[in-house]
């Protein structure tokens, strides 16, 4: 008897010890750079007070603000004092790198930047939630690997609130990512307030009707308007909101195609100067903005100096996509400019235009991103080109000395199916994009190291056709952009091994949030 229980005490002692000694498991995605637990942990309440030591006290005001639904108060922020101290080092060798230390007094912070700072607090803005405010006691290094992290949204197919685009934003920087390319206007709206043309969002906000079903198969029109659109005073707004997460907003007005509703507020803007209306169908049309007419410059330049005046990023996006150039083919003033011009075909029409549009943006000491369809009409050395036909215009663009974005439609495009099925998805644009494919990519495929360099990082895009609700639109950000985050800030460290255990401490960051998302890589559904 007495031996049996020297045994079973000894059992028992090697099973606690073995419970102790088991590293407490931290979830934070994107996956850190290196991270050390040991024993013990630190409690934060929502009374332990963010000590800024140096840095601005943005970061500790937006953990704050981000925290409030979780606590229910505020955490106080002090200059001086134990709890959580922040500093600025940039020895720490990257401005949007940062080190966590997990002591048992307390836990330091500290950031190559503020912007290092913010993402440090992200990572324990969801330890706090993970483990009920008892950070396991260690050593967190981390740093992005790709500096440009976005990620896309139209606003044009359908209309997001400020409100609801603020939502998006909070989403985004939880996640890490730096860059907002805002689609502010397409051929079914025009969204942005332009003071030289208040016609543009007077008349070309707003749709008469939209398609009902897919436009492959379309089954009528809707008679219902929809409309909307942004004040310059909302775009600042958004635009401040978004630099307070260290995040850039990249506008994109589209150019040449896409824009029929701005050609419905002022017709003199089209080849043949007729009435159209703002597009209530999907796809592509052929009304597109005329490259002969000198007046056509003269209006793209007073918008963008009304939009550089609005976002301070250096770059914007001069979309450039699905131009078709029929119009241009019968028009007088295209053909005359190309014959001026020496240029054998349309496409290089829509080339004279980009780069003249470029070098206008370059004289306010910006650049220019545009899709990849720009590559048809040859591009200067300096424009970036987003690559979402695939991958091959990214590397065409990296190989030729272009940097580029990567956001090709079969690893990015967020409004494609999550699963195989397509079961209870209701209505999309069509495609497959699961979770387990994001997180599989290689953005780098095909391009040796030199060529590597020039792939400034990559995006997901969101296109609104078949989204009609904001939070149908999360769903569609939500689980994904995980996945794509990791990418993005871990390429070099993704773990496919432990992603799904994860995302778990993932989706409860989620509904600690109240983000919508979808659940079907959480029922194994790809
Ligand atoms: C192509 S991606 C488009 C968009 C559509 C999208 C739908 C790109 C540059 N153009 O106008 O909304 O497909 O997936």
């Amino acid at each position: 008897m007495k031996r049996f229980s020297i045994f079973s005490l000894m059992l028992l002692l090697s099973a606690l010890l073995a419970g102790c000694m088991e590293e407490p498991k931290l979830h934070i995605i994107p996956q850190p750079a290196e991270m050390k637990a040991s024993s013990g942990h630190f409690e934060v309440t929502a009374q332990t007070p963010l000590v800024v030591e140096s840095g601005s006290r943005n970061p500790a005001e937006r953990l704050v603000e981000e925290l409030l639904p979780y606590w229910g108060v505020a955490m106080p922020i002090a200059e001086q004092g134990q709890g959580i101290l922040l500093r600025v080092d940039e020895s720490i060798g990257h401005k949007e790198g940062y080190k966590l230390e997990v002591g048992r007094k307390g836990i330091l912070l500290t950031g190559g930047s503020d912007a290092g700072l913010y993402y440090g607090l992200q990572s324990l803005r969801q330890l706090i939630i993970a483990h009920n405010g008892k950070i396991p006691c260690g050593e967190i290094a981390d740093q992005p690997h790709f500096a440009y992290r976005g990620a896309h949204l139209d606003v044009c197919r359908h209309f997001f609130t400020v409100e609801e685009v603020k939502r998006y934003i909070d989403i985004l920087a939880a996640h890490k990512l730096n860059r907002f390319h805002w689609h502010l206007t397409d051929d079914q709206g025009w969204r942005i307030e332009i003071k030289a043309f208040p016609e543009l969002t007077e008349k070309g906000a707003m749709r008469k009707q939209t398609v009902i079903g897919h436009c492959h198969d379309p089954k009528g029109y809707d008679g219902i308007p929809h409309g909307g659109y942004y004040t310059q005073e909302e775009i600042r707004d958004v635009v401040e909101y978004a630099a307070a997460r260290y995040i850039t907003i990249i506008p994109e007005i589209e150019m040449p195609g896409h824009a029929q509703a701005a050609l419905h507020a002022l017709p003199q803007l089209g080849c043949r100067e007729q009435q159209v209306e703002v597009w209530g169908m999907w796809g592509v049309t052929p009304e597109v903005m005329c490259a002969g007419k000198e007046s056509t410059y003269d209006f793209l330049e007073q918008v963008l100096t009304e939009v550089v005046e609005l976002f301070p990023g250096e770059l914007i996006h001069i979309g450039g996509d699905e131009c078709p150039k029929d119009r241009w083919k019968e028009c007088p003033h295209c053909q005359g400019r190309m014959r001026e011009l020496g240029l054998e075909n349309e496409s290089q029409l829509q080339g004279y235009l980009v780069a003249r549009i470029e070098k206008f943006l370059n004289g306010y000491g910006r650049h220019i991103i545009g899709w990849d369809d720009i590559l048809e009409g040859g591009v200067t050395p300096t424009a970036t080109v987003m690559s979402w036909q695939g991958s091959k215009g990214g590397i065409h663009a990296a190989k030729q000395g272009n940097n580029a974005i990567m956001a090709p439609m079969e690893y990015c495009y967020f409004d494609f199916y999550q699963t195989k099925s397509r079961e209870g998805e209701g209505l999309g644009i069509g495609g497959w994009v699961s979770f387990d494919k994001v997180y599989g990519w290689d953005p780098y495929e095909g391009l040796n190291t030199e060529e590597r360099k020039h792939i400034i990082g990559m995006q997901c895009n969101l296109w609104s056709e078949y989204i009609t609700t904001a939070d149908h639109l999360y769903q569609m950000l939500l689980p994904r952009l995980a996945a794509l985050c990791e990418v993005q800030w871990a390429y070099d460290r993704r773990d496919p091994a432990t992603v799904r255990e994860r995302m778990e401490t993932q989706r409860r960051f989620y509904e600690a949030n109240n983000w919508p998302y979808a659940p079907y890589y959480f029922e194994g559904r790809l």
